[in-house]
């Protein structure tokens, strides 16, 4: 790994949810920065590098433009405490030019493909060693950390046009970053709407990030997020969750009530399994087979003795957060988006369309654990 690093002319380093859970941020910064490498995360490592230079944001479906770009030069990949699975690295199409290496506590999954270099060890420790040695060898390498990197990751991104049929999806995953207090923990669902979230919402200051995207299965997100919400009661508390996912366990807003938990729950609500409903349209079939009426999340919220509110506008989402957290109890924020208003990632995976999506650029103030 030593030799791999030495050579490598542009690499990048990907940190997992491993690197949080052993604490090895700055060990990684500091490597990245003897080395000339662009920090990146995984999904589930979300925020962890936001504030600092050359930092890429999330590596993997989630890309965004500017990265995507740069990944496409990069030589060589080092997954810190990240499995740097088909997802993280797109089936190999968003590095195609690098070789990869991995260090991470577990051994390699079986059905892991392109394992490369496996360094066993956990990952502060390792960082911490590799950084000794380059120190001792002294390595200091420009790498990626060029000022041509630095106005590709700084590009004014391009504007996107407002939907007519609802809220604009990338308007309220960005104003969620402002409304967010600054040591909330958010729990998100898996669909298409998760892209927005991803993508155009910064980690809270002091908070973090969940995704319940086991086996991608939707309909996990509220009984994870009653986990969590027990785990880490000092922290407040928001849910965002697709209205189809939502009616696969809504029956758990009894637990939320019955328990007292607070939680803000923010439906994400375009009337319809979108997920399904972009895929059925874009291949010529009828996309009502996957789309309903919307029940009244907020009169459901009520009838099991919680509260909330219908979102009117993206700029409202402060206010109804603000009285979310007043009432310390299930609060259910119906934010009726665009039903039209394909994703980044939809666009990119499904509609065959050019990346365009905005570097996020978070102002961390304190690593999470
Ligand atoms: C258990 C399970 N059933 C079906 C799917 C397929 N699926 C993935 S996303 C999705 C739609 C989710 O709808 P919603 O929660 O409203 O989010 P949206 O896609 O509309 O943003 C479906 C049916 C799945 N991933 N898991
Ligand atoms: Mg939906």
């Amino acid at each position: 790994l030593v030799e791999l690093l030495i050579c490598a002319e542009r690499p990048v380093i990907i940190a997992g949810a491993g690197a949080i859970a052993s604490d090895a941020r700055n060990q990684i910064i500091s490597l990245a920065s003897r080395t000339g490498a662009l920090l990146a995360t995984s999904l589930q490592a979300k925020g962890l590098f936001d504030g600092e230079e050359f930092n890429a944001g999330i590596a993997g479906g989630f890309v965004c433009a500017p990265s995507e770009r740069l990944f496409q030069d990069a030589d060589v990949v080092l997954g810190v405490g990240a499995e740097l699975g088909f997802y993280t690295l797109e089936g190999g199409r968003i590095f195609p030019n690098a070789t990869v290496a991995r260090i991470d506590i577990d051994p390699p999954p079986p059905a892991q493909k392109n394992v490369g270099l496996h360094v066993r060890g956990d990952a502060r420790e390792t960082v911490a060693a590799l950084n000794r040695v380059l120190a001792e060898r002294e390595i200091e390498r420009q790498g990626f950390r060029t000022s041509k990197t630095r106005e590709i990751l700084n590009s004014i991104p391009p504007g996107f046009e407002r939907p007519s049929d609802g809220l604009d999806p990338r308007l309220l995953a960005r104003s969620l970053s402002a409304a967010l207090p600054a040591d909330s923990v958010v729990t998100c669902g898996v669909g298409h709407f998760w892209g927005f979230v991803a993508m155009y919402t910064t980690c809270p200051t002091r908070g973090k990030f969940h995704f319940s995207h086991q086996f991608g299965a939707i309909g996990q997100t509220l009984p994870l997020a009653i986990g969590i919400a027990v785990g880490a009661p000092e922290h407040p508390h928001v849910v965002v969750e697709g209205d189809g996912s939502l009616m696969m366990h809504l029956q758990e807003f009894e637990t939320l009530v019955r328990y007292g938990l607070p939680m803000i729950l923010i439906v994400w609500n375009d009337s319809g399994f979108g997920a399904e409903a972009h895929k059925l349209r874009l291949k010529g079939f009828d996309a009502g087979l996957a789309q309903w009426r919307s029940p009244d999340f907020v009169a459901v919220a009520k009838s099991f003795g919680g509260d909330g509110v219908r979102l009117e506008s993206e700029d409202q989402i402060g206010n109804a957060i603000a009285r979310g957290l007043e009432a310390r109890k299930l609060f259910v924020i119906d934010a009726r988006v665009s039903p039209s208003t394909v994703s980044d990632l939809y666009l990119k995976t499904h509609f065959g369309a050019k990346n365009r999506a905005p570097l996020l650029q978070g102002v961390r103030s304190h690593p999470p654990k």
